[in-house]
């Protein structure tokens, strides 16, 4: 049975040392005190009618024990607690830099070289990384359990967060600070790749290969998984249920009213107009919440979610 998730990065034998250690000496002190409360009241038990206890007020050795041993204790996590939270907040000076917006109800990051990607972060392994943060909207809070960090994201000021991924893999991101209806559908993953793979990646490689593979399965079920690694799942539903947005089941050639009072047909060119611009027609009843996705989906990826709505009649 694992105890704790995967560990993942520099910060997490120490806050796992912190956790241990705290539980610890938590249950034993538990254990102890509660024994000790048993025997007692058994050994000093009223035995008969005339039994009378002594009046003892004062025990200058069990005073001090019991001040100065909790002090001990007190001090010792202190110590641990600030060597990390200082090891924590410190950013190693070489490390790089990744902006990352929160908005309801999509991560998206932007990279050095001009890369940006949504809810998918990529960092190398092995090499400190810099979290500088903001929200557009409400308050969200960026948390990877695997990397032991959690930060909030705030709309009036940048946040920060360091880690430094220790090894390859693909790590959970979650946001944990309740930010609206599509809370729980606010999640990520933190794709920590070796150096050459991160370069290849950088450098578009990576893209290119994926959509070779990526090409060998049908459009439509392609279209599915973009659905959710996107992050639509988190507002238009496939089920007829209303969400933040409309839903996508029957939507293909369906009549749409707009707020201008025009409308038109859910045919192909609409929904990729819907999906690059979507502030150009406003579905009435809707509020301007989504976002372009202009430069984050190529035309074949568009073309598959147009399959996948096909779909879903
Ligand atoms: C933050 C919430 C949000 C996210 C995320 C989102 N959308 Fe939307 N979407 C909306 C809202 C709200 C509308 C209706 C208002 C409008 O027309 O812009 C809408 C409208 C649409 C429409 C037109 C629907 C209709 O009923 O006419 C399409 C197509 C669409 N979105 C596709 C997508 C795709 C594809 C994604 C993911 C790549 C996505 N959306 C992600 C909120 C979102
Ligand atoms: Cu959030």
């Amino acid at each position: 049975m694992e105890w704790l998730p995967t560990s993942a990065s520099t910060f997490a034998p120490g806050v796992d040392f912190i956790l241990w250690l705290v539980t610890i000496i938590s249950v034993l002190s538990c254990i102890v005190v509660g024994a000790m409360l048993v025997y007692l009241v058994v050994k000093y038990r009223r035995r008969s009618d005339n039994d009378s206890t002594p009046a003892i007020t004062h025990d200058s050795f069990l005073e001090t024990l019991w001040t100065v041993i909790p002090t001990i204790l007190c001090v010792v996590i202190f110590i641990y607690g600030y060597v990390y939270y200082d090891e924590y907040t410190t950013t190693p000076k070489n490390a790089i830099e990744i902006n990352v917006t929160g908005k309801q109800w999509i991560w998206s990051f932007d990279y050095a070289n001009g890369k940006k990607t949504l809810n998918d972060l990529y960092v190398p392994v092995n090499q400190p990384i810099r979290l500088v943060m903001q929200s557009t909207d409400v308050l969200h809070s960026f948390f990877v359990p695997a990397f032991r960090v959690k930060q909030d994201l705030m709309g009036n000021r940048y946040t920060y967060i360091n880690f430094t991924a220790t090894k390859e893999g693909v790590y959970d991101l979650y946001c944990t600070e309740y930010c609206g209806t599509a809370h729980s559908d606010m999640l990520g993953k933190v794709h920590v790749l070796s150096e050459a793979k991160f370069a290849a990646w950088e450098d578009g490689s990576a893209d290119k290969a994926k959509k070779a593979s990526a090409a060998n399965i049908p459009p439509a079920e392609l279209g599915k998984q973009l659905y959710s690694s996107k992050g639509c799942v988190a507002c238009h539903s496939i089920d007829g249920a209303d969400g933040v947005g409309p839903t996508w089941k029957g939507l293909f050639a369906k009549n749409r009213v707009f707020t201008d009072g025009t409308s038109a047909n859910a045919d192909e060119n609409y929904i990729k107009e819907s999906i690059l611009y979507p502030g150009e027609k406003m579905v009435e009843g809707y509020g301007p919440v989504m976002p372009s996705y202009k430069g984050l989906l190529d035309d074949a990826e568009i073309t598959a979610i147009i399959e996948y709505i096909k779909t879903l009649k």
